[in-house]
């Protein structure tokens, strides 16, 4: 393009918003008023608010905060803040049309092109603009709300109306051999970050945190490993359980993962309801739509226990070698086709073992990418931890019951996902792209001098 910006970062920014914007009028150009304004499910936003709340943000953030103006639509606000209605209660909020949605956000868009070509203004707070910071987070909220607008397309009954092609299956060698467990050896490393420039303030300061050796999954676990646990009776058993989640698994009479059913014509064989289409569950693609509670369960009727967030990251940036933590498990290059499965290429996760080539030093694969990963943490502040720019993105959660999620979705966006992102939801959610994989405690013989790789 030819439009002036002002240096690579923005250049970077404008790319990115641009790309965001693509994806939010390609998930909802492709239903009708009456789909956009309905409410799904009473978890999600009708899609009408998800549409214009990511042109409110922006009109906020860009054009007021980081810009000269007014605004397109302070009269807005209240009724596009998250904050002041739950879900479940805003389709009863005077909204915008679909219609008036879209002049909306594209009036804001062409206005921050102003923005993007000018200097900070005077008066405004600098730190919105190292690294251009406060455009890469106006991107990647935009992109975080198209994910969440994929899992009200899941949520959705009636006709598919998305279609992406498969992504692509492991090697035959990877297919063949098991995939077991890998060994992170103990040691100190560096969580977190003080360098990347779009990163959150939930992901600031890097830090140093000691992890004692364990092992890990080399990928997440599968739909058919999963079922094992549903044949061995996992659901209706409480040792498994964590008490809560017992409690939960009685009121909700849960069973399965979100969206699966036997199919009584089919000699009781799962199926899954997948964006329209229903299908035989694949045995080999990593279980996902389960809660931290099944996830829980999972790990501990097979021996095992939920990784740490520290853990998590640790096995996906930590380079031995060098003792230095990557961006990503494959090094510093930013993702790619390749590398992970991200970005709503694919309307599914790749089958376990896919994407050699973006493993970790470690051996594990797909930390990035597929699925995101309950970890066994509560969502907590980073010591040193600093709010920015606003305490409603992080701070609130804090704390409060929230379990972390880490390494991004197949519906992730590459700006919106990296080595140390942060993502969290109440234990009891699954309708977010959520699987896992499982951890234990490093044997007494493993004497962490070194690692074995992925066996
Ligand atoms: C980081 C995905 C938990 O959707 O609640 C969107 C992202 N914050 N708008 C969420 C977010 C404000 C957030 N998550
Ligand atoms: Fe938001």
């Amino acid at each position: 393009g030819s439009r002036p910006v002002r240096g690579a970062t923005r250049e970077r920014a404008l790319a990115a918003l641009e790309a965001a914007r693509r994806r939010t009028l390609a998930l909802t150009d492709c239903l009708d008023e009456a789909e956009l304004t309905a409410q799904h499910s009473k978890l999600m936003s009708p899609l009408a608010w998800d549409l214009a709340h990511v042109g409110n943000q922006e009109d906020i953030w860009l054009l007021r905060e980081a810009g000269t103006g007014s605004g397109v639509r302070p009269d807005l606000d209240d009724v596009y803040d998250a904050f002041q209605t739950p879900r479940a209660d805003r389709p009863a909020l005077p909204m915008l049309s679909p219609d008036a949605a879209r002049a909306y956000i594209a009036d804001v868009r062409a206005r921050v092109l102003e923005v993007l070509a000018g200097a900070p203004p005077e008066g405004a707070d600098e730190r919105l603009f190292e690294g251009d910071f406060v455009f890469g987070m106006v991107a990647q909220h935009e992109q975080q709300h198209d994910e969440t607008m994929l899992a009200t397309h899941q949520l959705r009954r009636g006709p598919a109306v998305l279609d992406a092609p498969d992504p692509p299956a492991p090697t035959s060698r990877a297919r063949d051999e098991r995939h077991g467990e890998v060994l992170v050896p103990a040691g100190p490393f560096t969580m977190g970050t003080s360098d990347e420039p779009w990163a959150l303030d939930n992901e600031r300061p890097a830090h140093t945190v000691e992890v004692a050796a364990f092992r890990l999954d080399a990928v997440p676990v599968t739909n058919g490993a999963y079922q094992r646990f549903i044949d061995d009776g996992g659901y209706r058993d409480p040792r498994w359980w964590h008490p809560e989640g017992w409690e939960y698994v009685q009121r909700a009479e849960l069973g399965a993962p979100l969206f699966w059913r036997r199919d009584e014509d089919a000699d009781g064989m799962w199926v899954r309801r997948r964006f329209g289409y229903t299908e035989r569950v694949p045995p080999g693609e990593p279980v996902m739509h389960v809660s931290w509670y099944e996830a829980d369960a999972y790990a501990r009727w097979a021996g095992r226990r939920l990784p740490t967030e520290a853990e998590w990251e640790k096995a996906a940036r930590h380079d031995p070698e060098t003792g230095v933590s990557r961006r990503y498990p494959w090094g510093d290059a930013d993702p790619d086709e390749g590398l992970a499965n991200l970005g709503q290429r694919h309307l599914r996760p790749a089958p376990a073992g896919a994407y050699a080539a973006g493993a970790a030093p470690c051996g594990a694969r797909q930390l990035i990418g597929d699925v995101w990963e309950w970890t066994s943490s509560d969502f907590t502040a980073y010591p040193g931890f600093a709010a920015f720019p606003y305490r409603e993105y992080s701070e609130v959660f804090f704390g409060d019951g929230y379990k972390v999620l880490r390494g991004g979705s197949f519906g992730t966006a590459e700006v919106a996902c990296r080595g140390t992102f942060r993502n969290w939801d109440l234990p009891l959610r699954r309708q977010i792209f959520a699987g896992f994989r499982t951890a234990r405690d490093a044997d007494a013989a493993d004497t962490g001098a070194s690692a074995d790789g992925n066996s």
